[in-house]
């Protein structure tokens, strides 16, 4: 392979003329904007053990009260994307989010997609466009771009839910944005639209064209998926338990950005995951395990946790209970790659 030229081997008089003019060599920089084979990855693997993150978020609630923080989180920065620039993954945000009994985080609405699974507590509903969505341990809640919405707990002990946004990739396109709002009324039924969408396959009649490619369907329960994955398992004893979350009229991922899905480890198993371009996230939501990327050192998990690997390796994931199954909610950047033609 031929070597290319530095920028050190060019007079210095040249480059002070190219820097006047706002020009840049390609040459010294193209194999780091374009290696051989394999793209550089920023993303490292990594886990947010729950219960080292639990008591500094907690803090926080003593710290700074609601109305000095707008929405009270610590940022999951992956160390690789930069401590600043809120990113797990090159395009999706992670944050734990915590509220405490009476408060609510008000109501706006902004460009980012965003989901929230919920960690810890109960008695917490975000209403969405006027849609209050209960909050429970393992549901995914969506607030897709320009949707209304507002987190409020009525429950007893603190409430903590990881929020996964396409942030990073909107803010980059320079299209982040926000609205603030009056809180809203709560025009229609708890989980209406859940239970609308509640029977796969059944859909309600509804007379007239969406105005939105949106998912129509806002909660998605835990204990569905769960048991879906359950009965999946009584039917076959080998091979990935795996589902994606999708928009129930269309079949399409959530979001244009981020693909949800959940993942099943039988007791003792270890699984495979075949080798995508994209990073994925990984939310353990019952179980404990081991995650090794490619021949990686292991990187332990249990419920609660929140782990990131990086695109273009093989992951393995295993369970640690030769008696219980474990489960992991993921999210990954599949749906744009593909939109994109990269995966
Ligand atoms: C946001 O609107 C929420 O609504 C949480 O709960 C985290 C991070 C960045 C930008 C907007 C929320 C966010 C956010």
């Amino acid at each position: 392979m031929q070597s290319l030229g530095t920028l050190e081997e060019l007079p210095k008089e040249y480059r002070g003329k190219l820097t006047d003019l706002n020009l840049v060599p390609l040459w010294p920089s193209m194999r780091a904007v374009l290696p051989y084979s394999v793209p550089s990855r920023k993303t490292q693997t990594l886990n947010w053990n729950y219960d080292s993150v639990r008591p500094l978020l907690l803090e926080a609630g003593e710290l700074t009260p609601m109305e000095r923080a707008e929405r009270r989180v610590l940022v999951l920065a992956n160390p690789g994307h930069g401590l600043t620039n809120m990113q797990a993954t090159p395009s999706i945000y992670l944050g734990l989010q915590l509220i405490l009994p009476g408060e609510t985080a008000p109501n706006h609405r902004h460009t980012p997609n965003a989901v929230r699974i919920i960690v810890e507590g109960e008695g917490a509903y975000t209403t969405v466009d006027g849609e209050p969505c209960r909050m429970d341990r393992g549901d995914l809640i969506l607030t897709p771009s320009g949707k209304w919405h507002e987190h409020c707990h009525e429950g007893d002990g603190p409430i903590v839910w990881l929020d996964v946004l396409d942030l990073p990739l909107i803010y980059q396109l320079e299209g982040s944005w926000a609205i603030e709002g009056q809180p809203q009324q709560k025009k229609l039924n708890r989980d209406k639209s859940f239970a609308e969408y509640s029977a796969a396959g059944v859909v309600p009649n509804i007379n007239f064209e969406r105005a939105s490619a949106a998912s129509p369907m806002l909660r998605y329960p835990w204990s569905k998926t769960r048991s879906c994955l359950a009965e999946m398992a009584e039917h076959y004893a080998e091979g990935l338990l795996r589902i994606s979350y999708v928009n129930p009229e269309t079949g399409a991922s959530l979001f244009p950005s981020i693909g949800f899905g959940a993942l099943m480890l039988r007791p003792g198993e270890t699984i495979s995951l075949p080798r995508r371009t994209t990073a994925c996230v990984f939310h353990a939501v019952e179980g404990a395990g081991q995650l090794q990327v490619d021949d990686g050192d292991e990187v332990s998990w249990q419920a609660r946790d929140t782990l990131t690997a990086p695109g273009y390796t093989e992951i393995r994931l295993s369970n640690d209970s030769k008696t219980d199954p474990a489960f992991l909610i993921t999210a990954d950047e599949a749906p744009l790659h593909r939109y994109l033609g990269i995966f």
